[in-house]
Order: C-alpha cells, then structure tokens, then sequence
C-alpha cells in the first residue's frame, strides 16, 4: 500500500522541478481535501445536530460547505507557505498571503473549491479542481496577477478530488495520471489506480441536453451522431449527465466517454472556467491519452486574460473529442472565438 505522501516524494525526482516544497504543496492541498471529505460526508446531520441559522451549536458561524472548502484550502496554503497566490472561484479578487514566507513561495495556485454547487445539498458527488503555475514575478513579494494568467501548457500541475462513494484525489505532474482513494479509517490517500490511460473510444456522452435548442449546430450534429444506430461503433451511445463537471469527467476517464459544455449563441464562453475548472481537468485527460478543446483548440493553449474567464468545453477520449470537433468546425464556424 503507497500513500499519496510516500508516492509524491519518490516521483518528486521523476518532476522537473524537483523540490520537497512541490511535494509539500500536494501534501497540503491533500489534507485540506480530508477536511472538505469531513465536512461533506456529515452535510445531511447539520439539521439533525441543531444547526440553526447562521451559527452551530458552539456559536460558530455555520459557513455553507463551499465557503468551508475554500477557507481549508486557502489556510493549507497558507500554512505550507509554498505559494504566493490563489485564484479561487470563491474570490473575486486573487487571494495573496501577508507573510514572508508565502510572498517567497514559489508556486500559484488556482482552485475550484467545491464544484458542482447544485449537487452540494443532495447527496450527489462533487469536487475539489485544482492547476499549479510557477510563478513569474519576483520572489519576496505577493504574486500578482499575471502569475495566474499563464496557458495551460505552463502548468506544473493538476488535479481534483472527487468526494463520492469514496473520496479520491486524482492528479499529474506531467508524468502520467495516478489516483488515490481516501481510506478514511486512517486518514490516508492510499493509491489505488496508478497510470490512468483513457480508451480512446468510449461510449458515453455527457451534456446537459436541456439546453440543446441553444446549442451550436455543430454540437446538435455531434448528438445525433451519437444517437446514430451503428452497433459496430457502439452506437447509439449512452447518456451519463450528473452536473458536477469532475465527476462526470472520473467517470468518462476510466470507462471512456465525452463531456461537453459547449458556448451558446447568448454565451459564445459556455459556462465553465478556463483557470480552475478547464484547464486542470484537460492537463489531466491530455495526461491519460485523452483530448480537451474548446472545439476549435487545445483548451491548454488559450491564452488567458482575466481569472475567471470562460471557455467552452470538449473533454475525454480522444476520437470523440477529434470527432465533436470535426462536426464544431464544419457546422459552427462561427462560434470559433478565435476568428
Ligand atoms: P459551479 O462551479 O457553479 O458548480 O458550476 C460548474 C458546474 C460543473 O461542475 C457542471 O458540469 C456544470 O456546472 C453543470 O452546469 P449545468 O447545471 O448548467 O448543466
Ligand atoms: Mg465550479
């Protein structure tokens, strides 16, 4: 049995920058996910307990679950003092540390804290996404926020943790994918699906398809195709569609499948982040053998502008990612943001 702290360390040489302050941010946002998986897996007793309004039974404040995940996070980071600056989905503003020890930390980090918000409340699985940066602005000050800007294929890092009916924290440094599932017995992330490769087919496709009258063409064609009957290339496939973005993506990695969330005419970005919710999970799929695009390009090599822009979203095996893209560019050149 590996421990997510022994396996970082032995593979902190395999990283190219090989330092135990790496191995130590990993380890802290590790621990801030046991304290979310915590807090997630008693949601339902708050009532139960006598929670009432805005304060628990010892007058602290009752804070919902995703402002809980995003304080962990933020103190762990805080406390390893490796990283010099948060892009948060919970902050408006870039979350920088008043201290020496961060504004001397080599990393930055943005962090989804608790995604899938609508599935918070009811026993539904959601998760933690997170990107690791080096950053570019000078040591001995609070990172700014070009630091986060940075695309994708800069990124040192990815991962999330999935708090479902168990907890596991997938992740990569470049070298492959590898997830740990919480044994919470013990308190440890033990590895439990080393070298994750996607299939490069699959047969599930996940979309909320409610939306499908504002969908681009492209994707309405992409959708009959997978309702196409063609029983040799596993046609009609099937639909998979939970709405929390990093559980519907675990699964399509280790059964093969596709996620979309394309643009609509009204938001040509569709719904999802680039920094914190896009780009770590594409670093992971390119990771497994996997494609990410927002139909027209690689997700990792859009240039970012702003900390929570948007972009729209193609993910998992890599056919059917190549092939939703062939129905975006014959169908729906004009929602190519880059023209
Ligand atoms: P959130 O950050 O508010 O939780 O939104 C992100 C989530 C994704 O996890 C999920 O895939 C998507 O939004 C679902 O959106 P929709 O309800 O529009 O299908
Ligand atoms: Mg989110």
């Amino acid at each position: 049995m590996k421990t997510l702290i022994e396996f970082v360390n032995e593979k902190q040489n395999d990283f190219s920058y090989a330092s135990g302050e790496f191995s130590r941010l990993l380890n802290d946002i590790g621990i801030a996910s046991k304290y979310v998986h915590r807090e997630v897996n008693k949601a339902g007793l708050a009532d139960i307990l006598g929670y009432e309004g805005t304060q628990n039974i010892q007058g602290e404040d009752q804070k919902k679950l995703d402002v809980f995940a995003n304080d962990q996070f933020i103190k762990a980071l805080k406390h390893g003092g490796q990283c010099c600056a948060i892009a948060s989905e919970e902050n408006d503003e870039l979350v920088t540390y008043d201290n020496q020890i961060s504004n001397n930390g080599k990393y930055v980090v943005a962090i989804d804290p608790l995604d899938g918000s609508t599935n918070i409340e009811v026993n539904v699985s959601i998760g933690t996404v997170f990107s690791v940066h080096r950053r570019k602005s000078e040591p001995g000050k609070p990172g700014i926020e070009s630091d986060l800007l940075q695309r994708g294929t800069e990124m040192v890092a990815a991962g999330y943790v999935i708090y479902g009916s168990s907890t596991m924290l997938v992740y990569t440094t470049g070298n492959g994918v590898n997830g740990f599932t919480l044994d919470p017995s013990v308190g440890l992330f033990l590895l439990s699906h080393a070298d994750i490769k996607i299939p490069d087919g699959g047969n599930i496709y996940s979309i909320n398809e409610a939306n499908y009258i504002y969908f681009p063409e492209g994707v309405k064609e992409y959708i009959r195709y997978c309702q196409d009957d063609d029983p040799k290339s596993l046609r009609p496939y099937t639909t998979r569609y939970i709405g929390s973005l990093v559980a519907d993506f675990h699964r399509n990695l280790l059964r093969g499948g596709i996620y979309m969330y394309p643009g609509t005419k009204k938001n040509l970005n569709g719904k999802l982040r680039l920094l914190y919710e896009c780009n770590p999970v594409a670093f992971i799929a390119e990771q497994a053998g996997g494609k990410a695009s927002d139909g027209f390009r690689r997700t990792l090599e859009i240039q970012p502008e702003s900390l929570h822009q948007r972009t729209p979203f193609f993910v998992g095996s890599k056919h059917m990612v190549e092939k939703a893209e062939y129905f975006m560019q014959y169908f729906s050149k004009d929602f190519d943001t880059t023209k």
